[in-house]
């Protein structure tokens, strides 16, 4: 790191101190009370569902907060959640809001850029709606949060039925005991308060979107129902694709006695079989099916899978592939691959705030597809589910990460205990998706015992949850002032591939010291530069060692590639980062005016200069090669 970084990082620190003063009665009023989630329906934006999206009335609470928590920090379930009406033509007023005259806010999406009064704000937003349902006998209702960040506290009917925390990952809540026949009033209220044991921590690379930013529905499934399920291609110790013809994995119904029947129909692939669940609810298979296309970025090929259990139905659209490595290679089908993309971060292109539709999802992607990108990392947590969905139909290999970035309290246990959730949540959601080749347990962690036991302890129960995927993380450092450059990073051992983020030529030196740098490894694994950049403002035109210049973004590009040519193991790319996108910490007017840019593209989708360059890297295969 060099030292205008060090000096970043330890001014950041300073700013989390003196707000940690700030925040340490937030701490103590949120920090114990999160449940962990036990309910998690997987599949859903592929079940039938009746969609909550649209417009939420809302009201808006600066900390303290005092109605949504009690002076000892304890969620209140009077006041706003209560929903009820202010006596306004008699008196004495009983409440002094109303949800329902209150203006409205578009679910999904975040507050920051529907209010301009809110464009800055982090706090509590409460929401409401009016949900007309008819409960049948037999039926269970859940609400489904595709995210909400940070914490989420859910009331139906003056009813709390659960809460959440994390900011990227789905939740479901029972409403079945709280619903009744008519209109349902549905509390959400959302505190994006930031504090120190979060996950992300109080300090970020990106903004604090706040609010309902994904999709949110009503599943309405019978008393048994399938909650998770997983269909995967067997993972043995060797992968051979003419044996490639063994599925595997399992499918859950959820509450359901032993012995309950389930079937598994993948018609293309003439798979049907019926299975019992055990005493867990669980039923496990391994099938064999015919004339099996695995799936790749050349044939992107989806199976229709049905699962069916009682009159609970549930369509997938699933691809089979293998991914390990070996030695230095990454294998994708047991042919080495050559990983070239780009750091993705969830902004809507153009107009701003996270992204929440198809059509942004297929902005970002155009923009991949235009520099030749058969790869991306998607930063810094989890996201929209319809990224993996898109990537699966278009043979885009991704990498997705929990938001541990940086510095969080490594030496807590309930930290920890959050980030396996956080780890279990995104795994849980997207383990059915081909394009999925990575799980990243964190970014740009100090290295010291206490991160490295933390990590090391998280990376073994992602390859336990999941062992047919790869497990990563992006590392920084060492220090690279020297031309050689030694990476011992004790993590590393931990981990299937190694990512390294560095930024010669922008935070450290010139971009031409690059050339001359030799790195070495103490692991032989393989390694993606997963970040690597310069900041250029659109349109400013200059020399190649003119800082903010598209000119200079691009040298420094230049001059990466030529460093990593060298570095046999190398086995992915992806530069940061796809498109600039929007930070509190990024204040030089008229250059970032609030946005990083160290986009390729502009947030507006203008291609800059350092586009080209990769793009020209990427159609050459010019940077690494796949073995
Ligand atoms: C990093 C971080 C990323 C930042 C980037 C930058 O190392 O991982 O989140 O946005 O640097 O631009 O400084």
């Amino acid at each position: 790191m060099s030292d205008l970084r060090a000096a970043q990082w330890s001014l950041k620190s300073l700013l989390r101190s003196a707000s940690a003063a700030l925040v340490f009665a937030l701490i103590l009023r949120c920090g114990s009370a999160q449940q962990p989630l036990r309910t998690l329906i997987v599949g859903v934006d592929h079940r039938h569902t009746e969609s909550l999206n649209g417009d939420w009335h809302y009201l808006v609470e600066q900390p303290p907060a005092r109605e949504l928590y009690d002076d000892k920090g304890n969620v209140r379930d009077g006041g706003y959640a209560q929903n009820s009406h202010p006596n306004i033509k008699s008196g004495p007023h009983n409440s002094e809001y109303d949800f329902s005259t209150a203006p409205t806010l578009k679910v999904p999406g975040d507050w920051n850029t529907q209010d301009s009064t809110l464009f800055r704000f982090e706090g509590v937003v409460w929401y409401e709606r009016d949900v007309p349902m008819q409960p049948k006998p037999g039926t269970r209702t859940f609400l489904h949060v595709g995210a909400a960040n940070y914490r989420s506290f859910v009331w139906v009917n003056g009813k709390r039925i659960c809460q959440h925390e994390g900011g990227f990952t789905p939740f479901d809540c029972e409403m079945t005991g709280a619903a009744h026949a008519g209109l349902n009033a549905v509390v959400i209220a959302v505190d994006s308060t930031r504090h120190k044991d979060d996950i992300p921590s109080v300090s970020y690379d990106w903004f604090n979107y706040g609010g309902i930013t994904r999709d949110v529905s009503l599943v309405t499934v019978p008393t048994y129902f399938i909650d998770d399920y997983d269909v995967h291609l067997q993972h043995g110790p060797t992968f051979s694709p003419r044996d490639a013809r063994t599925l595997t994995g399992y499918i859950h119904v959820q509450d359901a006695p032993a012995g309950t029947s389930v079937t598994l129909r993948i018609p293309e692939a003439g798979v049907e079989k019926t299975l019992t669940t055990n005493a867990d609810g669980r039923a496990e298979f391994t099938v064999n099916a015919t004339n099996l296309s695995l799936w790749s970025p050349a044939s992107p090929k989806l199976y229709r899978v049905v699962l069916t259990s009682g009159t609970d139905e549930v369509t997938d659209d699933i691809g089979f592939r293998d991914v390990r490595v070996d030695g230095t290679k990454i294998l994708l089908n047991g042919k080495a691959v050559f990983l070239q993309g780009a750091n993705v971060h969830a902004e809507a292109p153009v107009r701003g705030g996270r992204v929440t539709t198809d059509e942004d999802v297929k902005n970002l992607f155009s923009m991949l597809q235009q520099i030749n990108a058969n790869f991306a990392r998607l930063c810094h947590y989890p996201h929209d589910e319809r990224m993996e969905r898109y990537a699966d139909k278009t043979g885009i290999m991704l990498w997705s990460e929990i938001p541990l970035w940086q510095r969080i309290s490594f030496d807590k246990s309930d930290v920890y205990d959050k980030a396996v959730i956080m780890l279990h949540e995104m795994i849980r959601r997207d383990r059915n998706k081909a394009s999925v080749i990575l799980w990243s347990v964190s970014n740009e962690t100090p290295n010291n015992p206490v991160r490295t036991k933390f990590l090391t302890d998280l990376a073994n129960e992602a390859r336990h949850t999941d062992p047919t995927r790869l497990i990563t993380s992006a590392l920084i450092g060492p220090r690279v002032s020297e031309d050689q450059v030694r990476q011992d990073d004790q993590l590393m051992q931990a981990l299937d591939v190694v990512g390294q983020n560095e930024y010669i030529g922008w935070y450290e030196g010139q971009p031409e010291d690059a050339d001359r740098k030799e790195w070495t490894f103490s692991v032989n694994k393989p390694l993606i530069f997963s970040e690597f950049g310069a900041e250029a403002k659109y349109g400013n035109h200059g020399g190649d060692h003119d800082r903010w210049t598209e000119e200079q973004e691009a040298n420094v590009l230049e001059h990466q590639f030529k460093m990593m040519q060298k570095i046999p193991q190398v086995r992915g790319v992806t530069p940061w980062v796809l498109m600039d996108f929007r930070s509190t910490t990024r204040n030089i007017p008229k250059l970032q005016d609030g946005y990083n840019r160290k986009g390729l593209f502009s947030e507006r989708m203008e291609k800059k200069k350092a586009a080209d360059v990769v793009r020209k890297a990427y159609t050459e295969h010019s940077i690494g090669k796949a073995e």
